[in-house]
């Protein structure tokens, strides 16, 4: 049997025992009881030279969003700090560029790295393409992990990014993991790719060496103005199934509950809680969209008698 048979034989496992199996080996690892909140900044924001159909922030998707240059450090710490005090234990930046280049602006975000790091939260970045050296400087700066998704399978990528290839991601990835930085690699789901495209992706995960040990599954979260508008929502039984293969498939990893669940029902966010989903972004803002207020979240985990991950 090929690996890929072997991943849709557990996807397709009748429910109770696909969560049985995912809830296992989520104990082995991890306490059930327990999610990570994350907190995320935009630290530059629109004017992205690429053309990924699903975003608000590419020049070629007409989304109205105002754009904003690179943020000073002392704003990007002020929120840091108030990501902590909100329990908050890994403080993500995100940047809309294709690629990192040399210079002031990258100086700048080492020194945001810095700032984060001594705050004693995890500090992951998310900058578009990387260079082995400067995943290397990103590290010295004490960078705990770098977010660069594959957001779908290698047949599916090409509707829905053109101006870089699936093979540049992998090189950013190898990048990464080289300069012994934490790899942050996961996808989008409801981009109108198949099942068998959402498999395909996480067999291409399985197949990195070595695997990610953060897997952030977005849904995608509509945006006005871009070619994916009216694609209709991922089916929550399939959100939830994906969410307990990853979890069998990495069982050591962070699978992240990520963008989405705004749209989501409270019960379906349980349901993925069950399944070893294990961390969320806390705070009404993603980057450029909404998230659920924190007050929602903390009254949900409190109804659930789950609770936030204190810092370690
Ligand atoms: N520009 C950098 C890059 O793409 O590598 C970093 C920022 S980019 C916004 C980070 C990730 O956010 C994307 O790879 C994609 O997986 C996710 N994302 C972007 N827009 C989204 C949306 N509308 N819904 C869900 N996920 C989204
Ligand atoms: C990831 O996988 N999800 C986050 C983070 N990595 C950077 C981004 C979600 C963005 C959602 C759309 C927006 O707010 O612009
Ligand atoms: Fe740019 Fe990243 Fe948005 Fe793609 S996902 S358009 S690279 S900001």
């Amino acid at each position: 049997m090929t690996r890929l048979n072997q991943i849709a034989d557990v996807y397709y496992q009748p429910l109770p025992d696909l969560l049985f199996e995912a809830q296992r080996l989520h104990r082995e690892h991890h306490d059930p009881r327990e999610v990570q909140l994350c907190t995320l900044s935009s630290i530059k924001t629109g004017l992205c030279p690429e053309d990924c159909a699903y975003c608000s922030q590419s020049v070629h998707n007409q989304t109205g969003l105002t754009p904003q240059p690179l943020t000073s450090v002392e704003t990007v710490l002020v929120e840091a700090r108030a990501a902590k005090a909100s329990g908050s234990t890994r403080f993500c930046m995100g940047a809309a560029w294709r690629e990192v280049k040399d210079g002031p602006l990258f100086e700048q975000v080492l020194e945001m790295v810095q700032g984060v790091a001594a705050l004693e939260l995890e500090v992951c970045c998310t900058l578009g393409m990387l260079k082995p050296h400067q995943a290397e400087r990103l590290k010295a700066a004490g960078l705990t992990a770098y977010n660069h998704n594959l957001d779908t399978s290698p047949a599916y990528y090409p509707q829905v990014i053109t101006t870089r290839t699936y093979q540049d991601r992998l090189e950013t990835i190898r990048a990464v993991s080289d300069a012994g930085i934490s790899v942050c690699c996961g996808g989008i789901l409801g981009m109108g790719e198949s099942v068998q495209d959402r498999l395909d992706l996480l067999e291409v995960l399985l197949g990195l060496n070595p695997p990610p040990e953060s897997i952030p599954i977005n849904c995608w979260v509509p945006v006005a103005g871009t070619p994916l508008e009216g694609t209709p929502p991922v089916e929550p039984v399939e959100l939830v199934r994906i969410i307990a293969t990853a979890r069998i498939l990495f069982p050591a990893a962070m699978v992240r509950l990520s963008a989405g669940r705004l749209q989501m029902s409270d019960e379906l966010q349980t349901l993925c809680f069950l399944a070893g989903a294990n961390s969320i972004f806390s705070g009404p803002r993603l980057l450029t969209t909404a998230n659920p207020e924190r007050s929602r979240d903390e009254q949900l985990l409190g109804r659930l008698g789950m609770k936030a991950r204190a810092n370690r």
